[in-house]
């Protein structure tokens, strides 16, 4: 193991709901709450401000109501999370050549490969440094872990939040995981921990003095013989880069789950069709097939499965996106699903397989990218008027949507630039008002001069920022 801290992990707070509230002035500062808004929804994330009353993520939405029954309730905007993750990931990217996302708002860096640091102190000299820039170029607050391991700076980011740093000092990794749970360690979820309590061990020092035998007697011998390697902090995994196309996949997002299995079949079967005619316009061809799966409850499950050689077949990848199918329960309903195809070759199987050659399918028939992804409609206020979705009034300007139902929408006029601003009620059907494009959370320069690509100076610690030119006149573009 590297005997200095100069792995770093990096978890932005709340980060859907940070996104809402640097998005919406009146949110700032109060409990608000992400997630899916229909009978069986649950929470995606909560402010700081709401997990005070006990919300939490995974939580049914129905119990966050009773919690915090004045909590903000918005219906998620994955776009602009995603756009908000490009920002960040783009800030890690300039500290090294090594980072590894591990989900849209957690990443590691290895900071020594960057050659930003080298001991201790240039490692927390650099973690700062990125805390500010993410700041500044973000509007956001993350926080930091630094350590001589994967593991330790994971543990660590979550010590730090939020809006911290904290850092391991090599050397003294043991003694601070002794007296934490079992469930501090990767791997170790809700069964694993009663398995290891019923056996009396419920420290990550008690599986120490457990012994690696013990361990795996419990546990199995991958799980038991990992599970002790890290208890005694021995954790070697490098921090991988992500490759430069690693994948082609294709994936779609339906405004009301999908609750009938043939339909899931044949949507899944269309985006493989997607996916492959993708894959085939980039002249490759690929190995594992990917079958990503996003549930009403947004727990996200994939599925891969890696054939003999590569293909671009389409009849190949819809088959075997089918069989990965049926490993997957969808009672309850999909909000979203994905096909992928990676372990890239850039030949295609013209070239090497014969495989599929007697019983190849016809040839997906001609869709265009942008095809409806649902057809079954709820009702028209919900689907056009989400809430906390964007909307512009042709008098008013730009606002978002704060609740509609019996024909009518409530609409709060503010930016992420403007003060906070006022609520007014229309009918949802009134010509003036119609569904906007979500703002840059930080108003661009004068000029809309591109981000700065080296770290800026911290901003005041303090919040709110407060932008000049109220009203939203400072920034109409996207980001
Ligand atoms: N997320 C989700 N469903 C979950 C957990 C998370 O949709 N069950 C989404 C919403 C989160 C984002 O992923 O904002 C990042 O997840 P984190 O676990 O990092 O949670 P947060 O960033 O919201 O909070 P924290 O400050 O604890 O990191
Ligand atoms: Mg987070």
């Amino acid at each position: 193991m590297r005997t200095a801290p100069t792995i770093l992990h990096l978890d932005m707070d709340a980060f859907f709901a940070s996104v809402e509230q640097a998005s919406k002035p009146s949110l700032r500062g109060k409990a608000v709450v992400v997630g899916g808004l229909g009978p069986r929804g649950v929470v995606a994330t909560c402010s700081y401000e709401a997990r005070v009353f006990g919300v939490h993520s995974a939580m049914p939405m129905g119990q966050a109501r009773r919690l915090a029954p004045h909590a903000a309730y918005l219906v998620p905007r994955f776009e602009l999370y995603r756009s908000i993750s490009e920002q960040v990931m783009r800030l890690l990217r300039e500290l090294s050549p090594l980072v590894e996302p591990l989900s849209l708002d957690e990443a590691f860096v290895d900071l020594e490969a960057g050659g930003v640091a080298r001991d201790a102190e240039s490692a927390r000299g650099a973690g700062e440094k990125l805390r500010a820039a993410i700041r500044t170029v973000t509007g956001l607050t993350g926080s930091v872990g630094l350590a001589a391991s994967k593991m330790l700076a994971k543990i660590a980011s979550e010590q730090a939040k939020p809006d911290g740093l904290v850092l391991i000092p090599p050397g003294t990794e043991r003694a601070m995981l002794e007296p934490m749970t079992v469930r501090t360690l990767p791997g170790v979820g809700p069964a694993t921990g009663d398995h290891l309590r019923r056996a009396g061990i419920t420290t990550v020092g008690e599986i120490a003095e457990a012994g690696e035998d013990e361990l795996v007697r419990l546990l199995g011998k991958a799980h038991g013989h990992a599970l002790y390697a890290m208890a005694l902090a021995r954790d070697e995994r490098p921090v991988v880069a992500e490759r430069e196309t690693k994948s082609v996949s294709v994936e779609d997002t339906y405004d009301v789950d999908i609750h009938d299995r043939v339909r899931v079949g044949v949507e899944v079967g269309r985006l493989a069709d997607r996916c492959v005619r993708r894959l085939r316009a980039s002249g490759l061809s690929g190995r594992t097939i990917v079958l990503k799966v996003r549930r009403y409850d947004f727990s996200t499950l994939t599925r891969s499965e890696t054939l003999r050689g590569p293909t671009d077949d389409p009849a190949v990848v819809r088959e075997a996106a089918a069989r990965l199918l049926d490993s997957v329960d969808t009672t309850g309903g999909v909000r979203l699903l994905g096909v992928g195809v990676s372990g890239l070759a850039d030949y295609t199987q013209e070239d090497l397989f014969a495989q599929a050659a007697g019983d190849r399918a016809e040839e997906p028939a001609e869709e265009t990218e942008a095809e409806p992804a649902e057809e079954h409609r709820p009702s028209p206020a919900e689907r056009r008027w989400p809430a906390g979705h964007d909307v512009r009034h042709t008098e008013l300007g730009h606002g978002w949507v704060q609740g509609s139902g019996l024909g009518r929408v409530t609409v709060r006029f503010e930016t992420p630039y403007s003060q906070v601003g006022r609520v007014r009620t229309f009918p949802v059907d009134d010509p003036e008002l119609s569904p906007a494009d979500p703002l840059p959370l930080v108003a661009e320069p004068e000029g809309g001069a591109a981000q700065p690509s080296s770290l800026p100076l911290p901003l005041p610690a303090s919040l709110p920022k407060s932008w000049s030119g109220g009203g939203g006149a400072a920034a109409t573009s996207k980001p």
